[in-house]
């Protein structure tokens, strides 16, 4: 092999190199974390287990709308006489809620209506929801993408 041969072996052996290199850079690079969208948790201090839906479809910009919070024991119990705080807003604009929703009916097995949630924005939102039952008071937040 002549010096030419050599040198374009070499090259190629770069090239390989360095695109092995990257693919490394590329497969072990932690993807973007969204944020958690699940919506059924347990709250943060391990009382209840909370569940949201919106009541009637996906919820879309602008839209005043309903919810409907189930609220069971750890062991599944629907749990009654619950009452709520509920806040929350947009963590990438430091905005809260344009409204401000409450609890306004007890539909039985652990289900509450809540009304008056808009999201007047596309993006990001968190809902914080304070609950206060019987076995103690506790939280828990969600995440939701419009
Ligand atoms: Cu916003």
């Amino acid at each position: 092999m002549g010096s030419t041969g050599r040198m374009v072996v070499g090259a190629f052996g770069l090239v390989a190199l360095a695109i092995g290199f990257l693919a490394v850079v590329f497969l072990t690079a932690p993807a973007a974390p969204g944020p958690d969208l699940a919506r059924a948790k347990t709250s943060l201090k391990g009382l209840y287990s909370i569940a949201i839906a919106p009541e009637s479809g996906e919820p879309k910009q602008g839209d005043l709308h309903s919810w409907v919070v189930t609220v069971t024991t750890r062991q599944g119990a629907p749990v009654d006489n619950a009452s709520f705080t509920i806040g929350g807003g947009m963590p990438e604009h430091a905005h809260g809620l344009p409204t401000s929703p409450e609890a306004t009916s007890y539909l039985g097995d652990g289900r509450y209506r809540i009304e008056g949630m808009k999201f007047s924005m596309t993006g990001w939102w968190q809902l914080k929801f304070g609950i206060t039952a019987p076995a103690g008071a506790d939280e828990a937040t969600f995440n939701l993408v419009l």
